[in-house]
């Protein structure tokens, strides 16, 4: 664009174009031409440009959610993952240097996960419907239960589950709710009868869900 009207000034300037007006013309239309179709252009990708601001903007919801799980003195021992699925959400737990044996495990309402104060800031579990725990209550169970986890003798445990009473977000009984959620486990097992935690006794490990990059 500049090119061609440093070329026109040029012309000018040598009186070239003085001799051919109708010639002059021609270029004036064909140069205002070029700037309509530039101008247009431009206009074009700005509105694109715009219509990806807004789209950022709303942020998509994630598909995967994650939590480093650590122990009552604040240790990582572990770390679970939690995918979408077309109902309900697949979650992967994996711990290391857990006490053997089998021991309860839940998701509380609250995504805190503070060892100082025994976890205790993560709440009660997950309990919309204002059920009774456990999955053997027939007024059960809570939507935050879950079964137990049996660490093996070399403190290792690997577990794969469906949780299809949650979604990761949007509307519902969801983990990335305002104030998130948190993987607990417990000293004991869950009995998933007893109230209100099926005397799966202190909170020993937690694990913040939260929608970070998988890092891998
Ligand atoms: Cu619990």
């Amino acid at each position: 664009m500049s090119l061609s009207v440093n070329k026109n000034a040029k012309a000018l300037r040598k009186g070239f174009l003085s001799d051919r007006r109708i010639e002059m013309k021609k270029i004036l239309l064909m140069t205002a031409a070029f700037v309509l179709v530039s101008a247009g252009a431009a206009f074009a990708q700005e509105g694109a440009m715009e219509g990806k601001a807004e789209a950022a903007s709303e942020a998509p919801a994630p598909e995967r959610v994650r939590a480093e799980i650590i122990n009552a003195e604040s240790e990582l021992v572990g770390e679970a993952t939690f995918t979408q699925g077309p109902i309900g959400v697949l979650a992967t737990i994996k711990l290391k240097d857990m006490p053997p044996g089998p021991h309860g495990m839940h998701i509380h309402t609250v995504g805190m996960c503070d060892h100082a104060d025994h976890f205790k800031g993560a709440s009660g579990h997950v309990n919309p419907g204002g059920k009774e725990h456990g999955y053997l209550n027939e007024n059960g169970p809570e939507k935050g239960d879950l079964p137990n986890i049996i660490v093996a003798e070399d403190g290792r445990v690997e577990v794969e589950l469906f949780l299809p009473q949650f979604n990761i977000s949007g509307e519902g009984t969801v983990l990335m709710d305002e104030d998130g959620s948190a993987l607990m486990i417990h000293e004991s097992p869950d009995d998933h009868k007893t109230q209100p935690i099926g005397g799966s006794g202190a909170r020993i490990a937690c694990g913040l869900i939260q929608n970070i990059s998988q890092g891998e």
